[in-house]
């Protein structure tokens, strides 16, 4: 990608965050994803509260939290609300027909698993580079897995044909989640069936998340070079 392709897709993408965040409305408790995408919607939030907008934000990782609070977003918990009224998030790949996401390349997916789940409404920002046919086409599965064991777990996870790799075990200590655990990265190729792939990664022990998200997203806003595009579930 030239620097002026990255810009366009970064133009498409603060489109994108910006439509999503001007769907917050006063007293929302708002699940804040992780990502380049979803970090430009915790500034197009910011700049709404600092125009008199009241909401509180549950981060879905350490890194958004702390831009959260840079940018003056205040910021509560699931000890004090249950439920999340409307959760902004990016993905890594939309299947266009049934708006199910692969998320976790940014290494966020449980904690953003976890937020989506207890959302009401999941807005998923995206540019259109991330719409695929199939799940799987263009990003590995990232798959999150427990430290201990990990070596057993990825042979069972090579046996289901997810071809799995460590992520950052190349570069020396493999890359740690916000909760600890490694990531799996799994070529599966296109996913025929996901609901029947993600059943049978859960039922690989030392497996504690998978990246895809089914039925969770309630829209994608999908930024393009002119404008924005919703797809709804
Ligand atoms: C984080 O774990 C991922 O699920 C992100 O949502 C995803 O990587 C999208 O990030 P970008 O907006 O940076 O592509």
């Amino acid at each position: 990608v030239t620097s002026a392709g990255a810009l366009a897709i970064e133009e498409a993408r603060r489109r994108a965050a910006e439509a999503a965040a001007a769907e917050v409305e006063d007293g929302m408790v708002v699940g804040l994803g992780t990502g380049a995408t979803a970090a430009l919607a915790i500034e197009a939030l910011a700049r709404r509260i600092a125009g008199g907008l009241r909401v509180a934000g549950i981060p879905t990782s350490e890194r958004m939290a702390a831009l959260a609070t840079r940018l003056g977003v205040p910021l509560t918990s699931f000890a004090a609300h249950r439920r999340i009224d409307l959760t902004i998030d990016g993905a890594d790949e939309v299947e266009i027909g049934s708006l199910d996401l692969v998320k976790g390349l940014g290494g966020a997916l449980l904690r953003e698993k976890i937020v989506a789940a207890a959302s009401r409404r999941m807005l998923v920002v995206v540019d259109e580079a991330k719409l695929v046919e199939r799940l799987g086409t263009r990003e590995p599965l990232p798959v999150e897995i427990v430290p201990f064991g990990h070596e057993a777990t990825l042979e069972r996870l090579e046996r289901a044909g997810a071809a799995p790799t460590l992520r950052g075990a190349g570069a020396g200590a493999p890359f740690r989640s916000d909760g600890g655990h490694f990531i799996a990265d799994c070529r599966t190729g296109p996913i025929a069936d996901a609901a029947v792939l993600e059943a049978r990664l859960h039922g690989i022990v030392g497996v504690v998340e998978t990246g895809l998200f089914l039925g969770l997203a309630t829209r994608v806003v999908v930024g393009t070079a002119d404008g924005v595009r919703v797809l709804d579930r």
